[in-house]
């Protein structure tokens, strides 16, 4: 070992934590996915969108003097269905999530999953209402089997538009039914990228863009909106809850048990169940003082929200976790689980323990999880964690955590602006209007290693908060927010004086943690009341809003960007451009979308760059709109702001900070 090359953790993140586990993860020979992305240059020809493997005449480079495939497609063609396969692929990976919690919501509804309820009654029936289901005079199980059904009939949709579409802005349902990429049905936009992109068909770029928009609105609109909604249905639309987040939440003298990947469904029940008295008294007979939880990835963020568990790390923490020494079980579901985790636990006492039907590893414990036996499942994987608490080695866990407040659902933010008899985002739009706020962002996605971890995330958030730019974040970009101390009170004092004046007045952080990847159609919701509401035009297009994904990997963040860009949201994707190959296509999705959509999908791999454009899209948004220009000096100089406004633990009660 000694003769390996050493590398310099503090290039790698900003987070002193994974620094600490860097160290740890060279001085102890474990491969981490850091350390794969320094020996693993990406393929520079597939970087650019320039290989086509969709048959077997190839795959086909589109290099140097080759500028088309065997059966004649061209690099534009190539880059558009490289693109619009991930864009059907991230859909997939959402709107299944979703569909799964329509299982799951029928299932407790007629009873056959007892160990789930209907716990927000007042979602239930506002989603009856855009689903067309009555609900008046109906108890609530048969509200909800009818919301269950039309939702799984929207997957299988053949025709006709998905109802969901409705919720858009009238303006923007035209531009979309103008285009003709109103989706069909969830499933059916999915299946019809991949016949589309098969060899010998769909061969003109611009056209094959336009099912990609279709097909993330598919996504936006339809698979990750369900999924929002019905996870609200069964486990509670979230309010403000105040917890902790990085290595230092986890305990050395209990039971730790890691919950990683994206449904809500296992988890809320683990967490549950690891309150149990007889779980407890197990954990205590094994020599533990009990069972803490944390989250990694979306779990995370669903748990986090709506039962105060704390966020371990994002997605590149996940390896590193296991470094500590200190983790009995990570439990993992679906997606954005690196296969690298087994190598690992295999240097520690850590046991893997898959539970998904449709995810399991080699070299992992799989415990399938049933949702009808779901309790009875939660204790069993809490149990095989406690037995493996005496197996524990040396331990090391980093002391260093922060506080942090998250749950905004848009029902919290309408709550919070406008009061349970008013609720509205009146006063939002009246504070940009004013120019107290110059606009608002969603700042999403995941990490990726080619970039500075957390670094890209980081900076634009402050940026854009200094600059009065409200931020709104959810998945890894949340919790890189949350470990960095940006969702205290504390972080008023790095925002420009207009937003810190709004923030204090209505009581919010200046960064509302939103929740996870499937939740940004909270986001879509919040620009759509918005742009109805009146005063910032009429379509969310005109808003001075933007989108970002600093350090996006994943294909998900991929349909998750287009479908922002098909809302009308301007969208910066950071890392790099995966149709970098192609002038063209490049064209067509910034200058071409812009034209269609009223909105363009960037690629910018300068994050500082990426802001800066921002603004200036921000600020040309206000003046189309005819709204006083900003100005960073008009409000606020008396400095008024008093710590801990909005911040009361003690209200919201934190689970496990101690
Ligand atoms: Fe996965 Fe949702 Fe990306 Fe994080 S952000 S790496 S997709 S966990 Ni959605
Ligand atoms: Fe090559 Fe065409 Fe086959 Fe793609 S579809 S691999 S470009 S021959």
């Amino acid at each position: 070992m000694a003769e390996e090359k050493r590398s310099e953790p503090t290039k790698k993140t900003i987070d002193p934590v994974v620094v600490e586990m860097l160290e740890k993860a060279q001085d102890e020979g474990v491969s981490t996915a850091f350390r794969r992305a320094e020996e693993t240059k990406p393929c520079p020809i597939g970087h650019e969108g320039n290989c086509c493997k969709n048959c077997f005449m190839g795959p086909c480079r589109l290099v140097g003097k080759t500028t088309v495939g065997i059966c004649g497609a061209t690099k534009e063609t190539v880059s558009a269905r490289n693109l619009i396969r991930w864009i059907a692929a991230g859909a997939a990976a959402h709107s299944d999530h979703g569909r799964d919690m329509a299982h799951t919501l029928l299932a407790a509804a007629t009873g056959e999953a007892p160990d789930y309820q209907i716990k927000d009654e007042k979602k239930l029936r506002a989603v009856a209402h855009y689903l067309d289901v009555p609900e008046e005079g109906r108890s609530k199980e048969e509200v909800a089997v009818d919301v269950a059904k039309v939702a799984l009939g929207e997957f299988g949709r053949q025709e006709g538009e998905l109802l969901y579409v409705r919720r858009a802005p009238a303006k923007r349902q035209e531009i979309w039914r103008k285009l003709g990429i109103v989706p069909r049905g969830i499933d059916r936009e999915v299946v019809e990228t991949l016949h589309r992109t098969h060899i010998g068909n769909d061969q003109d770029a611009e056209h094959i863009l336009l099912h990609g928009l279709r097909n993330a609105l598919a996504d936006g609109w339809g698979g990750s909106m369900l999924s929002t909604d019905i996870s609200d249905i069964l486990f509670g639309t979230p309010g403000p809850v105040a917890a902790s987040s990085n290595f230092g939440s986890l305990r050395e003298d209990e039971v730790n048990v890691v919950i990683h990947g994206h449904e809500p469904t296992l988890s809320e029940l683990i967490v549950a169940a690891a309150s149990d008295p007889e779980i407890v008294e197990y954990a205590k007979s094994k020599g533990a003082k009990g069972i803490n939880l944390s989250g990694i990835c979306c779990t995370a963020n669903e748990i986090l929200m709506r039962q105060g568990v704390p966020l371990l790390g994002n997605f590149l923490a996940q390896e590193l976790a296991i470094l500590t020494g200190a983790i009995e079980a990570m439990v993992v579901d679906i997606q954005c689980i690196m296969q690298g985790i087994v190598e690992v636990a295999e240097n520690y006492h850590t046991k893997i323990i898959s539970t998904s039907p449709k995810a399991k590893i080699a070299g992992a414990t799989h415990i399938e999880f049933d949702e009808h036996k779901a309790m009875e499942i939660a204790k069993s994987i809490l149990r095989t964690a406690i037995d493996n608490f005496p197996n524990r080695g040396e331990v090391h866990i980093p002391d260093i955590q922060d506080r942090l407040v998250a749950g905004f659902s848009h029902e919290y933010i309408a709550y919070m602006l406008g009061g349970s008899l008013r609720e509205s985002f009146r006063p939002l739009n009246d504070a940009i209007m004013a120019g107290r706020i110059r606009g608002a962002a969603g700042v999403v996605g995941c990490n990726n290693p080619r970039v500075t971890h957390d670094d890209p995330h980081l900076y634009i958030v402050k940026e854009l908060i200094k600059n009065d730019v409200l931020v709104v974040t959810t998945g890894c970009n949340a919790i890189a927010c949350a470990k960095q101390g940006l969702l205290t009170p504390e972080v008023m004092d790095h925002c420009g004086p207009g937003l810190r004046e709004v923030c204090q007045a209505i009581g919010i952080p200046p960064v509302l943690h939103m929740g996870s990847c499937v939740d940004n159609t909270r986001i879509l919701t919040v620009v759509a009341q918005s742009a109805t509401e009146g005063g910032l035009g009429e379509d969310i297009s005109d808003l001075p809003v933007a989108g970002f994904a600093p350090e996006w990997m994943s294909e998900k963040a991929i349909s998750i960007g287009v479908y922002f860009v098909a809302s009308g949201v301007t969208t910066w994707m950071g890392v790099g451009s995966p149709v970098a190959g192609s002038a063209e296509v490049t064209r067509m999705i910034t200058e071409g979308w812009k034209e269609k959509v009223g909105a363009a999908f960037y690629f910018e791999p300068d994050h500082r760059k990426a802001v800066e454009e921002a603004l200036a899209h921000i600020d040309a948004k206000r003046k189309a709109l005819k709204l006083e220009e900003y100005s960073p000096t008009k409000y606020a100089q008396s400095k008024t702001y008093l710590p801990g406004d909005y911040y009361a633990p003690e209200k919201h009660g934190a689970y496990s900070l101690k």
